[in-house]
């Protein structure tokens, strides 16, 4: 039905139009072609003039409708130091070339009225005219040295790297299909060195899990966080195809390509909370976030900053999206302090841990801390069973009661308590899964909790502050049904006797 409107129109105003031709060609022959001509000439000289003044209208009337669409302006301003540097240059460009605009429009539709037909007026040609042309050279030459000088200027500002001294922290983001794994360098700012080769499943990236610089690097999850004031350098690289690094609010665009890291430099200066507070300005951003849920929170209060990739990379190109939280310095640290490090979390002692087996010293170091802090709560704690710790890394060669040579480490820290709490007086327990003869367990046991008395006593701790005890199989933390169980079981732990 539709369709048979369709060219029923059609056919129609066909014949409205022949028809109209049909009437101009009888009102020339009466009025004449000169005077028609005239007649047209003028009107359409008119409506030009009217044209001009309803578009240039338009024009002003739609920049200022759509001023708080436009970056640099209102709710679009920039987060980051060298983000108003890139705006202002949006902004003198669009000065020149709005003036540009402007009088090259009326120029266009004022001739076209002036020299509208007219009987008896010929045209007249210019071949050539040198005031003319160096007019027209010499304005957009000057015009553009400003802008290009000016845009040259931004660009070694903005692309300008850190100097060795300067204060700044640095971020690594990696672009893969379809996401993006951002690496934080952990307590010691540094980033580990990393290899395309040692990418696996769980090393996403290749770390290069023999430097120790990358063992305390930190991915953290969906939420990531930066301090405000502080310079940061993002590395940028990619693993597959090309990415792009784009944090609009910051104004940082930079692609990342797989095999030539790039690198961007920004300082962000306002909070995610400061710039919801700008945001509340707008009435556009106190209308609800959620058109389904009216009374829910409005537009500003959801605000985030996005990290996006500005680069069509495969089908989930869209789902590269996350999100960066600016915060006060003291709430970054807060939070920097409980992300744990990917290699200690997610690694160590794994099949592609190249240190499987072995102690490290950062190990050491973060046990001995985790060691005293236990035992200061055990002292402190007036709970009986809160006064029983296991040492978890002292361990035996099989069958007998020699310590490994790594059981020293977690033995050196129980001198460093005994030597701390000298009213400390302890019993040093064994304990061994039901594997075997009961007697022989006990016996074993007991050999092993001496071996560690010893141990102590050799480093100056006096024998009267110990008791060396064996049980055996007789005190099990778990069933005996599984190897892991089992594990459990065979342990040498000490008990808080006494602290007066
Ligand atoms: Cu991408």
């Amino acid at each position: 039905m539709t369709g048979l409107i369709i060219i029923l129109c059609v056919i129609l105003i066909s014949i409205v139009l022949v028809q109209i031709g049909k009437v101009m060609e009888l009102t020339s022959q009466i009025k004449g072609e000169q005077e028609v001509l005239r007649d047209n000439s003028k009107w359409n000289g008119w409506l030009s003039l009217a044209f001009m003044v309803v578009f240039l209208v338009g024009v002003v009337v739609s920049a200022w409708a759509y001023r708080n669409e436009m970056m640099g302006y209102g709710p679009h301003q920039s987060a980051s130091e060298h983000g108003s540097k890139l705006d202002s240059l949006f902004a003198w460009t669009l000065f020149f070339t709005g003036i540009v605009f402007v009088i090259t429009h009326i120029m266009l539709f004022w001739f076209a009225y002036k020299y509208r037909w007219q009987a008896g007026r010929k045209s007249q040609f210019v071949s050539h005219d040198n005031r003319l042309e160096m007019i027209w050279t010499a304005i957009p030459a000057v015009v553009m040295t400003f802008l290009v000088v000016r845009g040259l200027d931004a660009w070694n500002t903005v692309m300008a790297d850190v100097k060795p001294d300067e204060d700044y922290m640095e971020i690594e983001a990696t672009g893969q299909q379809f996401n993006w794994v951002i690496r934080y360098p952990g307590p010691d700012g540094k980033l580990g060195t990393k290899n395309y080769k040692l990418v696996t499943a769980n090393n996403q990236i290749g770390m290069d899990f023999n430097d120790p610089k990358g063992w305390d690097d930190v991915m953290p999850g969906q939420e990531l966080l930066l301090p405000v004031g502080k310079k940061v350098r993002v590395r940028i690289t990619a693993k597959d195809v090309l990415h792009n690094f784009f944090l609009p609010h910051f104004r940082v665009k930079m692609d990342a390509i797989p095999g030539l890291p790039t690198y961007f430099v920004f300082t962000p200066i306002k909070t995610t909370s400061e710039y919801r507070n700008e945001l509340r300005k707008y009435p556009e951003y106190n209308v609800p976030a959620d058109p389904a849920d009216p009374t829910g929170p409005k537009r500003w209060e959801k605000f985030e900053y996005e990290l996006a990739c500005a680069e069509l990379c495969g089908k989930g190109h869209y789902s590269m999206k996350r999100i960066f939280r600016v915060v006060s310095q003291e709430e970054f640290d807060e939070w920097y302090k409980k992300q744990e490090s990917f290699y200690f979390t997610q690694i160590r002692d794994k099949d592609e841990d190249p240190n499987k087996g072995k102690t490290l010293d950062v190990e050491v170091g973060m046990r001995a801390k985790a060691f005293s802090e236990s035992v200061k709560t055990a002292v402190e704690s007036a709970d009986a069973n809160a006064k029983t710790l296991v040492l978890k890394h002292v361990n035996f060669e099989t069958g007998s009661s020699a310590l490994t040579a790594d059981s020293r480490y977690e033995l050196d820290n129980l001198v460093t308590a005994m030597t701390t709490y000298p009213s400390l007086v302890i019993e040093v327990a064994g304990h061994t899964d039901n594997v075997g003869d009961p007697a022989a367990n006990l016996t074993l046991s007991g050999q092993r909790a001496a071996s560690v008395a010893k141990y102590l006593t050799d480093r100056g701790i006096p024998a009267s502050r110990l008791r060396p005890r064996g049980y055996g199989d007789t005190k099990p933390v778990a069933e005996n049904d599984t190897e892991e169980n089992r594990a459990k079981n065979r342990r040498t732990e000490f008990t808080i006797l006494t602290s007066i």
